[in-house]
């Protein structure tokens, strides 16, 4: 990088809503490391599309690591022990991703979260996240944290309700967000990823969220 003066990361969030925070940079100096062990997982685990109840099939590529795994197919969306594909529990969830997980959580005013879900989705050129929420969870009072590595993407962050224009965010290599309390149930999604190359990931973005399923 020509300017570190201007990618150092930011030492404190970014409030941008009520309960919504952003730590601009933040895994910098972790990213390689992170990404590493995210590569570990997928060994495991592998990459897949998961199919909607609709019967579509989603645009990103998706996978998980910790002791529960968000899966979804005709049946539903839901958490469960066991990956659908390896019919084993999922990798453990690598300890430098957890930690960084539960940092980030507190510095944004979220104490004791202890994530058992480490959502993996992988955005090549083309894939998007349509409007949606997240309430596949047991604990709404429990923040999601999500990192994102690679190329940049937009994030659109809505109401608690459907409809509106959404908001717009550039999510750029080792930017967190942390998101919880009154904005927990916020309508977001992302824009369709745009054609790049990125150092640390090639032409893709990876997404991370990490989330307590159970309570
Ligand atoms: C706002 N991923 O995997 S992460 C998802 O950037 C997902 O790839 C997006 O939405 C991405 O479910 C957004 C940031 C995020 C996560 C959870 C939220 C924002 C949120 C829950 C409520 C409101
Ligand atoms: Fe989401």
């Amino acid at each position: 990088m020509q300017n570190d003066l201007f990618d150092s990361p930011a030492s404190e969030p970014m409030q941008f809503s009520s309960a919504g925070f952003l730590l601009k940079q933040w895994l910098l100096p972790q990213a390689t490391q992170l990404i590493d062990e995210v590569r570990n997982c997928v060994r495991l685990s592998p990459l897949r599309h998961f199919t909607t109840p609709g019967g579509k099939s989603m645009s990103v590529l998706s996978s998980n690591c910790g002791h529960y795994g968000w899966v979804a197919d005709r049946q539903g969306y839901r958490y469960q022990r066991t990956d659908p594909i390896t019919q084993k529990p999922w990798p453990e969830m690598p300890p430098q991703l957890a930690a960084k997980a539960r940092q980030a959580a507190t510095l944004c005013g979220f104490q004791g979260f202890a994530p058992d879900v480490c959502l993996i989705n992988v955005y090549r050129p083309g894939a998007a996240m349509g409007l949606h929420q997240d309430k596949d969870e047991a604990d709404f009072s429990q923040p999601i944290v999500s990192f994102s590595f690679g190329l940049p993407v937009t994030f659109l962050w809505g109401n608690t309700i459907r409809g509106g224009s959404p908001q717009r965010i550039e999510l750029q290599h080792s930017d967190v967000l942390v998101w919880g309390g009154e904005d927990r149930l916020r309508y977001h999604g992302v824009a369709k990823l745009a054609d790049g190359q990125h150092p640390a990931t090639g032409n893709v973005r990876i997404n991370l969220t990490f989330r307590m399923a159970q309570s």
